[in-house]
This record gives structure tokens, C-alpha cells and sequence, in this order.
């Protein structure tokens, strides 16, 4: 006779989560969110198919200034604006559409739209920013993917200036949320250590 299993233990399979902020928002990190061959497929798909962008460079003064490729991708048509470039709108496609859902089904948090990142080396760089825009919405939840050489990932606060880093891994999800916006500003700064590149992905829920 099979033996009833009274107690249930279900280990967790992302016990490794780790929030970054000690306050003022919340940023927590899943190291290895996707497994090896999924992010890998992920990355060679998307750094083939992707039409990738240069947006113009700015060079300071500005809140996201870019050294790198990106392209915006969502079905609502709204274009993405930051520090003066405009973003034209691309149709979703299926693997976003389905690492999207992923996202979705972890963090219960809806996703309409996707910024998709290329730091081909370690000179890539995106400045202190944060996910601000009126088009994020207030408090937004903002999911990003990482995939590819793992890149260092900086946060400091707006008023005390404390300072949280973090390598983001291939396969990495991290979720900001709550204050993290508001309060803290973000970077991916560039490193004279050679690196490989990468992709990221941050997953937004936008509205007109
Ligand atoms: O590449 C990253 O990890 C961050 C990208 C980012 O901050 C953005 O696209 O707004
Ligand atoms: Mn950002």
C-alpha cells in the first residue's frame, strides 16, 4: 500500500532569490532563473533576429544616456520616450511574447511592452537612470531579463546615496518594484575587463 504523505515540502526552487534594496523600493534577484539552454537559445535567437538600433548618443546631462543597440518592442503602438529620443513601437514577437508570459507567471505582474538591450562589449554601458517615465505608470513593476556574459549592475539612492551592486548572470531575472523608481537611480557602467556580450530585457507594463 503507497504510504500517505502527510507532511508536504515543497522546496523552492528559487531559494537563492535575494532582494538588493535595504529600503525604499524593492529589487530582488533570481541568479538562475532560466536554465542554461533556454537562455542560451534565447540569446542567439534574439541577437540574430532582432533589428537592432543605435539611438543616438548622448552624451551627459542626460537621464539614460546609452552606449549600445536597443529596440522597443510592444502591440499597444506607444513609442518610448527618454532623454529625448523617441522610440518607435515594434510588433511584439512569439519569444518575447513567451518569456514575457514566464515573467508573468512568477510575479503575477502584467507586461504590455519590451525593452531589448545589446551591450556588445564592456564598453556598452547604460548611465544612472531610473524607469521613471510617466509611461511606466507610478510604482511600476519592471522585470529584467539578463542573458550572455554577466554584466555588473549598480543602484544608489537619490538622497543618501548608498550604493548596491549586483552581477547579473545569464539567466538572471531581476524584479524591481514599489518605490525602486522613485527612489533609487540604476546603471550598467562600462568595464575595461574584457566581456562578452549581452542581452537584457526589461518587460513594462505602458500606457498612453
Ligand atoms: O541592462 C540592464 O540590466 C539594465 C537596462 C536598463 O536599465 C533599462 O533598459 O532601462
Ligand atoms: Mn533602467
Amino acid at each position: 500500500m503507497q504510504e500517505l504523505q502527510t507532511t508536504v515540502s515543497t522546496p523552492s526552487l528559487f531559494s537563492d532569490a535575494q532582494e538588493l534594496l535595504p529600503f525604499d523600493g524593492s529589487a530582488v534577484l533570481y541568479p538562475r532563473f532560466f536554465d542554461v539552454d533556454f537562455a542560451h537559445g534565447a540569446f542567439e535567437e534574439l541577437k540574430t533576429a532582432t533589428p537592432w538600433e543605435q539611438p543616438e548618443m548622448i552624451m551627459f546631462g542626460h537621464k539614460h544616456a546609452q552606449a549600445g543597440l536597443s529596440t522597443w518592442f510592444t502591440d499597444t503602438g506607444i513609442s518610448y520616450q527618454y532623454s529625448g529620443i523617441v522610440r518607435e513601437a515594434r510588433p511584439m514577437t512569439p519569444l518575447l511574447a513567451k518569456i514575457g508570459a514566464m515573467c508573468t507567471a512568477h510575479t503575477g505582474a502584467q507586461f504590455n511592452s519590451v525593452l531589448v538591450n545589446l551591450y556588445r562589449d564592456g564598453q556598452d554601458s547604460v548611465s544612472w537612470h531610473s524607469d521613471n517615465e510617466a509611461v511606466n505608470g507610478k510604482e511600476p513593476t519592471i522585470v529584467s531579463v539578463s542573458l550572455g556574459a554577466t554584466r555588473r549592475f549598480d543602484l544608489r539612492h537619490k538622497e543618501t546615496k548608498e550604493m548596491v551592486r549586483a552581477d547579473l548572470e545569464d539567466g538572471s531575472l531581476l524584479v524591481m518594484s514599489g518605490l525602486s523608481q522613485h527612489c533609487w537611480v540604476h546603471q550598467i557602467a562600462k568595464t575595461k575587463t574584457p566581456v562578452g556580450p549581452r542581452i537584457n530585457l526589461t518587460f513594462r507594463l505602458v500606457q498612453a
